[in-house]
C-alpha cells in the first residue's frame, strides 16, 4: 500500500535520531528533529553535530542548510513520527520506559489521522502494543483500535536501529532492516518509506517478534563477549596469553571467538540482555551469566591495577582511553570511566586520564582529582600504564615509551 510522507519528525536528537533525521533530510524529506535540549537543539540549527561520527557532521550541515532538517522544542504535526529515545534500565536491572512514554504524550497532542508512528528505540517486548494503547487512550477523537486485526486511523510500527557507533552513516543506508508491524498494513507502509532510504533488505514482522530479535542481536554479542572476557581470566590464572590464544583458536573454520576487554559498555549491550532477563528470569540462564560475567571484568582490571599499584608509595597512573569502544566519544555505560573512577576513590595515587576524543573531564571525574593529559605527557610521567581503550591514536608506540613502566593491556594491542 502507497501512501504519501513528505514531513518527519524524529523525537530524539542522539546517536540514532541524529543520524537518522539527516539521512531522511538529505533524501529530500521535510525533517523536523524534537529535542528537549536546547543547547543540542542551537548546534543542530547551526548546521553542526553535537556528537562525534564519522560524515555526520557533512549530512547535517547539507540538511540544514537545504533548509530540510531544522530542531525544534515544541511538537508540530508531521506525517511520520520517529522514536528514538533512550530505553535505559533502572536500578533493579528492569526496564525504564519513561523516555518514550514521555515523547507518546508529547507526540499525541499534534497526531493525525493517517500518520505513521514508528518506534526504532531498543525496547521491551509489548513496547509498541503499550503505546498503541496509550495512544489511544489520549486521543478517544482517533479510531485506533487495540485488536491487531482491525486497521486504525494511525499506522504503528517497530523498527529497531541496528547501527554500529562508528560507522552509523554506512549501517543506516546498507544494513538490512526489520520492521515489525502491529498490523502487517502498518508494517507494509513503514517499509514504502524506509525503502526510500536503505540499499539493505526489508524483512517484514509482527511487532513483537521485531522488539525480541533486536533484544536478542544484542545478547547474542553480550554471551560471545563473556566467553572472551572469561577465557581471559582463565588464561591469566594459567599463564597464557589469551591474544595470541584466541587468534590461533579462530583459525579453525568453525570458531570465532571475539575479543576480551575491561568489561561491556554502550547503551546497548550491557543493557539490552537485561530486557530478556527481566521478561523471562527463570528462563533466561545464559544471558544473564553473562551479563555477570561481563560486568564483572572492570573489577577484575581494577582488582590488577590496585595490586600493581600497591608496589609503589604514591604511583601515577595513566589510564588511556574513556569511551566505551575504540575511536568514538561516547562516554555512556563505559566501563573505563568506571575504573577509573573507582581508582581515584580507592586513592591509589594521582590518576592521568587519556581520551584523544573529548576536549574536558566530566566534571565527576574533575571532582576526584583525575586530570585529561597528553598521550605523550602521560607516558612520560606514569609509573603505570593501563590500556583500556583501543584508540587508533594509541596502538602506534615506541615500546621505550613503555619500558620501565609497568603496562596493563586490556585489549592486548601491544601484544
Ligand atoms: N566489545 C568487546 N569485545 C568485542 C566486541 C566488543 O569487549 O569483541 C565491547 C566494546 O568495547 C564495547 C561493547 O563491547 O564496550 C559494545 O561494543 P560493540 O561494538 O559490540 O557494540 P555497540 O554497543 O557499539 O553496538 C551494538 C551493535 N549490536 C551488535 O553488533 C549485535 C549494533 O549493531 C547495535 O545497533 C547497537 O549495539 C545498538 O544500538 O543496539
Amino acid at each position: 500500500m502507497k501512501q504519501e510522507f513528505n514531513k518527519i519528525c524524529v523525537v530524539g536528537l542522539g546517536y540514532i535520531g541524529l543520524p537518522t533525521a539527516a539521512t531522511f533530510a538529505a533524501k529530500g524529506y521535510d525533517v523536523i528533529g524534537l529535542e528537549v535540549s536546547q543547547r543540542v537543539v542551537d548546534t543542530i540549527n547551526k548546521g553542526e553535530a553535537h556528537i562525534v561520527e564519522p560524515d555526520l557532521d557533512m549530512l547535517v550541515k547539507g540538511a540544514v542548510n537545504a533548509g530540510r532538517l531544522k530542531a525544534v522544542m515544541v511538537p508540530e504535526p508531521a506525517d511520520v513520527f520517529i522514536l528514538s529515545v533512550p530505553t535505559p534500565i533502572a536500578p533493579d536491572k528492569n526496564p525504564d520506559s519513561t523516555y518514550i512514554h514521555k515523547a507518546v504524550r508529547t507526540i499525541s497532542q499534534v497526531l493525525e489521522k493517517g500518520n505513521l508512528i514508528i518506534l526504532e528505540s531498543t525496547a521491551p517486548v509489548g513496547s509498541t502494543r503499550t503505546i498503541v494503547s496509550m495512544v489511544s487512550e489520549l486521543r478517544k477523537d482517533l479510531n485506533i483500535t487495540l485488536d491487531s486485526s482491525e486497521p486504525g486511523d494511525l499506522h504503528f510500527v517497530h523498527c529497531p536501529e541496528r547501527v554500529l557507533p562508528g560507522k552509523i552513516i554506512t549501517e543506516l543506508i546498507e544494513n538490512d532492516r526489520i520492521i515489525g508491524g502491529f498490523t502487517p498494513q502498518c508494517a507494509e507502509i513503514a517499509a514504502d518509506l524506509y525503502s526510500s532510504i536503505i540499499s539493505g533488505e526489508i524483512l517484514i514482522t509482527d511487532d513483537r517478534t521485531a522488539e525480541m530479535a533486536k533484544l536478542v542481536e544484542n545478547a547474542y554479542r553480550d554471551v560471545n563477549i563473556a566467553f572472551a572476557n572469561e577465557l581471559s581470566v582463565i588464561c591469566d590464572e594459567q599463564k597464557i596469553n589469551v591474544w595470541s590464544l584466541i587468534k590461533m583458536a579462530n583459525r579453525h573454520p568453525r570458531v570465532n571467538i571475539l575479543q576480551p576487554g575491561p568489561g561491556v559498555g554502550g547503551h546497548c549491550i550491557a543493557i539490552d540482555p537485561w530486557f530478556i532477563v527481566s521478561a523471562s528470569p527463570e528462563k533466561a540462564k545464559l544471558i544473564s551469566t553473562a551479563r555477570k560475567v561481563n560486568d564483572d571484568k572492570p573489577h577484575y582490571i581494577l582488582d590488577k591495577i590496585t595490586k600493581a599499584a600497591d608496589r609503589f608509595k604514591k604511583p601515577v597512573i595513566a589510564c588511556l582511553g574513556l569511551a566505551f569502544k575504540a575511536n568514538i566519544d561516547d562516554l555512556r555505560e563505559s566501563p573505563a570511566i568506571a575504573i577509573v573512577q573507582r581508582l581515584a576513590e580507592g586513592g591509589n595515587g594521582k590518576i592521568i586520564a587519556v581520551e584523544p576524543f573529548i576536549d574536558s573531564l566530566p566534571e565527576s571525574l574533575v571532582e576526584k582529582g583525575i586530570s585529561l593529559e597528553s598521550f605523550d605527557q602521560a607516558l612520560q610521567r606514569a609509573d603505570i600504564v593501563v590500556l583500556l581503550v583501543d584508540h587508533k591514536q594509541f596502538k602506534k608506540i615506541d615500546s621505550e615509551q613503555l619500558q620501565q613502566k609497568i603496562v596493563i593491556d586490556t585489549r592486548g594491542i601491544w601484544q
